[in-house]
């Protein structure tokens, strides 16, 4: 039974890279729902709507675990989805959390969506986690678009970094959480303008390293030799194509466009 992974665009391949790689044997169906992006303007009611209706349909490709590989949906649906879905869910929040917590830091950054930020949804898991941690929250949605738009490695990219992260300049972090999904895919620019004193955290190594745990626990690895990757996305194929393309150095068995009407 494969693995399933959602996000509102192509920031949930970040994820689905590290699984293929700590996990190889496991086959992994994506949903990327480019047809409603961006979720991190939309409201907690519409968010949850679309991550549910997401779910339902992973479900019908029988998966065994469902990982929500966004940050915004996580902070907005993952209550609601471990109620709803007869399998286990698993968001992004509380592994990157997790991930800082290991390193005695004093001051770290959060980067994310809009709605992630607003939720204050990082602030309340590194509370739990190390209640004496600073955080200083930064929401910056032009970064998404950059992703979402195959604009990675370009000089554009490199400004839009700059500009969206120049109020750390004064801002002595130690690390910073790259807590929206799609932020991974633009760790070169980010790294170029905050220095290699700042840590970047990947909460994607954190959560598969959790999904491991659990699905050797529940003896319910795959030894699959030629596991299957596939993806769906809602709206235009072509883009999740591009991105697999970079992104997937290993390849995918297949994408297809999906309708997940909205009643
Ligand atoms: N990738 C999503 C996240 O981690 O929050 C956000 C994308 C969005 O705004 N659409």
């Amino acid at each position: 039974r494969p693995i399933g992974v959602m996000d509102s665009g192509l920031g949930g391949l970040s994820v689905t890279r590290v699984l293929r790689d700590q996990l190889p044997n496991e086959s992994i169906v994506f949903v990327g729902d480019q047809g409603h992006f961006p979720y991190g303007i939309k409201t907690r009611k519409e968010i949850q709507q679309l991550s549910l209706k997401i779910g339902n349909f992973l479900l019908t490709h029988d998966i065994k675990l469902m990982v929500i590989a966004c940050n915004t949906a996580t902070a907005a649906a993952l209550q609601l989805l471990q109620e709803k879905l007869p399998v286990p869910v698993i968001g992004v929040i509380k592994p990157g959390a997790a991930a800082v917590a290991k390193h005695g830091y004093q001051v770290v950054g959060v980067i994310g969506t809009e709605s992630t930020i607003k939720n204050n949804a990082y602030k309340k898991a590194l509370d739990k986690v190390d209640p004496t941690l600073k955080v200083i929250s930064h929401s910056t949605q032009p970064l998404v678009s950059i992703v979402e738009h195959g604009q990675t490695g370009t000089t554009i990219a490199q400004k839009t970094v700059n500009k969206e992260l120049s109020v750390f300049d004064n801002q002595p972090i130690q690390a910073l959480i790259l807590g929206c999904t799609h932020f991974p895919f633009l760790e070169k620019e980010i790294a170029q303008k905050l220095g290699q004193d700042v840590q970047l955290i990947d909460p994607a190594y954190e959560t598969v390293r959790q999904v491991k745990e659990f699905l050797t626990n529940q003896r319910l690895l795959s030894d699959d030799a030629s596991p299957r990757i596939e993806l769906y996305s809602t709206g235009e194929v072509e883009d999740l194509v591009d991105g697999a393309q970079k992104w997937l150095p290993n390849g995918y068995t297949k994408c297809e466009h999906i309708q997940l009407d909205m009643e």
